[in-house]
């Protein structure tokens, strides 16, 4: 049994839908921003960055892991599943997963921030952050140009960059010139666990979710 902390948020259905594409038994445990339970003792003394999302996996000595990308190729690792064996073909699946926690991620949730929560409009903030995003989504473009899926097959750098990539509309964007990444973000949005995942837990509403982010920025 895996105990999943988690919120609704982007960082968060990466790993909901990696548990159910690999049909774990899990128990989801919300962690309430609100009350800033992620900065509570309780919860820092396992997930020390004092954020979503931390696994515990009670099969293995309650062995807690942080940090989603860690996440996911623990769970591949765990289970053999969505992540090849041979030293080229996990190579691939790391390169993609290292782009989104490193790239696609930060720069998505900085623009979000600039863009949205803070009250003052920087503008060569908001640009570089947004230019920097829409960049980003232009080379995943690219390469879903070349493959089905960032890596060759479907694997954990799609369950990372999915929730991220689909909400490319906040960004002000409209797809337009990203025809590959449309195409992909379909095929894998139109998966069973995917579809499931990206409600553990139902994501909050925009309006909503910058009330929340605002207050969290002021602390
Ligand atoms: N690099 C981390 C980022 C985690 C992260 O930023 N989580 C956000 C939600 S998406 C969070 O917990 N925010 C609460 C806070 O900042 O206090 C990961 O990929 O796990």
């Amino acid at each position: 049994m895996i105990d999943f902390f988690t919120a609704p948020t982007p960082n968060g259905h990466k790993i909901s839908i990696a548990l159910e594409e690999m049909q774990l038994p899990y128990e989801l445990r919300e962690i309430n921003f609100d009350q800033e339970d992620q900065k509570k003792p309780d919860y820092v003394k396992f997930s020390p960055n004092g954020r979503i999302p931390t696994i515990i996996d009670r099969d293995e000595g309650d062995f807690a892991v942080f940090e989603s990308g860690a996440i996911l190729i623990y769970l591949a690792e765990k289970t053999g599943q969505f992540m090849p064996s041979d030293i080229k073909g996990r190579s691939l699946v790391m390169q993609w997963l290292m782009l989104q926690m490193a790239g696609v991620g930060p720069m998505m949730g900085q623009a979000f921030v600039f863009l949205n929560y803070f009250p003052e409009k920087i503008p060569s903030v908001i640009d570089r952050y947004k230019n920097e995003s829409a960049r980003l989504l232009g080379v995943l473009d690219k390469r879903l140009g070349e493959a089905e899926y960032l890596a060759g097959d479907y694997s954990i750098a799609d369950m990372a960059t999915y929730p991220w990539a689909a909400r490319f509309d906040m960004l002000g964007l409209d797809g337009q010139g990203l025809p590959n990444l449309l195409r992909w973000l379909d095929l894998v949005g139109d998966r069973p666990a995917v579809e499931t995942g990206m409600e553990l837990p139902p994501m909050i509403s925009a309006d909503e979710r910058i009330e929340r982010a605002k207050k969290m920025l002021v602390k």
